[in-house]
């Protein structure tokens, strides 16, 4: 082999092997399902509710499934409460969102009077956000004394 050809194989496998070792540190990412969505049932975008009240979560085209079980097609609920960005994509998510691991549909929120944030986003069974991110509208809701 002659010289000008062994320093481009050497530089391209040098390249492989680093690209191979920063695919091996990334978490899988589980594809969105094809049309899938996620939506806040109850309460509806400008309702006024008591200080606690009960969020009702939807889903269509996919299925729930709690965390940690691995069921193609499927996820968990996570909410977002007054939150104004998306939790990043690519890794497990914190807290918040709050967190429904077991594959509950709905919960008892209880928040202070005044104007509030609600937002579902979907979670994989590592609580990573599926690629696309399945993510509801924001309803904003106000709070009654
Ligand atoms: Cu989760």
């Amino acid at each position: 082999m002659r010289r000008n050809t062994v320093l481009p194989l050497c530089v391209a496998a040098i390249m492989c092997l680093f690209a191979g070792l920063a695919q091996a540190q990334d978490l899988p990412i589980t594809p969105a399902p094809e049309g899938a969505k996620v939506m806040i049932v109850s309460p509806k975008d400008g309702d006024t509710v008591s200080s606690e009240f009960v969020v009702v979560f939807g889903l269509e085209g996919m299925g729930v499934a709690p965390a940690g079980i691995d069921v193609a097609g499927t996820g968990h609920h996570h909410l977002l409460v007054d939150q104004t960005e998306l939790p990043p994509q690519g890794k497990p998510m914190g807290n918040p969102p709050l967190h429904f691991g077991k594959g509950q549909t709905q919960t008892t929120l209880t928040l202070e009077p005044g104007t509030h944030t609600l937002q579902l986003i979907m979670g994989d069974k590592l609580h990573i956000p599926h690629n696309p991110p399945v993510v509801s509208e924001v309803v904003t809701i106000t709070v009654k004394n």
